[in-house]
């Protein structure tokens, strides 16, 4: 059987691949439902240290499947997001593990709120993003309003929201939306890469970090360092940390064991 998204192991990295190539991977029930499975399966996994999505074709997603629901909209837009989407984009965002995407071909609508959820963005040069909610008379959805304004500035992200505006992986990458563009046939190697990298470091630290991240653009500096006090007085504790630091000092490669 088909499934909409491919989900492999490879050592310490789960791929997450988007499956419906022929409608440049929209959306579906089905679909999302694997999505948050899968999501969940990488979180909780102890072998995986780095999470990579992908797609299949030649679009990454044009947002939710306007085809399968035969009026173009499901009957409860509301209770559609709070089921299907939102774990999935949580899931992302919270996962205390890195997650980078590769970027091929369109991301719109609610493709685009995954590609933001995702901690590291790799765009191939066919890469484009466009929100399109407004084009079709929606509005923002799957966090793509709390995500864009901080991702681009206020200024860019009501444009973008408004305009519905499609813009190319170049674009995206000088309004700070994209990490790197690759040419497309090195995409997925390039993301990969990226995913190794951060899988052979201290993973402890790097989870801690992404909770740092969590929230930061609401507190205020002086709770800000006290969050960061605290991460570090624990990351300081790891034995990862001390290995770090002994491998310095005896100009050697770390070996991090997760602890
Ligand atoms: C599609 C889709 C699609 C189905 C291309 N659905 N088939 C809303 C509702 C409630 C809750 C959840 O959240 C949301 C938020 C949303 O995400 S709303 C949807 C936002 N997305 C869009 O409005 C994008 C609609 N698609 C397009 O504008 C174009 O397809 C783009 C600009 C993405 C790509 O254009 P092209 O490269 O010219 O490709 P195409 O239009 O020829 O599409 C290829 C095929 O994919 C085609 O099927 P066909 O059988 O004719 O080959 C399209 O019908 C199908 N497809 N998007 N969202």
């Amino acid at each position: 059987m088909t499934e909409s998204i491919e989900y492999a192991v490879d050592g310490s990295i789960a791929t997450l691949t988007l499956n419906r190539p022929e409608v440049l991977n929209a959306l579906t029930e089905e679909m999302l439902l694997d999505f948050g499975r899968r999501v969940r399966d990488a979180a909780g996994d102890e072998r995986i240290r780095a999470v990579l999505i992908r797609a299949n074709g030649r679009g990454f997603c044009a947002g939710a499947d306007l085809v399968a629901n035969k009026d173009g909209q499901p009957a409860d837009a509301a209770a559609t997001l709070r089921r299907l989407y939102h774990p999935v984009v949580e899931g992302i965002r919270h996962m205390a593990k890195p997650v980078v995407v590769a970027v091929n071909g369109v991301a719109a609508g609610a493709g685009m709120s995954l590609v933001l959820a995702a901690d590291i963005v790799v765009a191939g040069t066919s890469a484009s993003f466009a929100q399109s909610f407004t084009r079709i008379g929606l509005v923002p959805d799957a966090g793509s309003s709390w995500f864009l304004p901080r991702v681009v500035g206020e200024t860019r992200a009501r444009a973008l929201a408004l305009l519905g505006k499609r813009i190319s992986a170049h674009d995206a990458l000088s309004l700070g939306l994209v990490w790197e563009v690759v040419p497309d046939d090195q995409l997925v190697s390039a993301a990969r890469t990226l995913a190794e990298e951060l899988a052979s470091m201290p993973n402890r630290a790097l989870a801690a970090t992404k909770r740092l991240y969590e929230g930061v653009s609401t507190r205020t500096l002086t709770e800000q360092l006290e969050l960061e006090a605290d991460a570090q007085s624990a990351a300081a504790s790891t034995v990862d940390f001390r290995e770090a630091v002994t491998a310095f000092r005896d100009k050697r490669k770390p070996v991090f064991t997760g602890k």
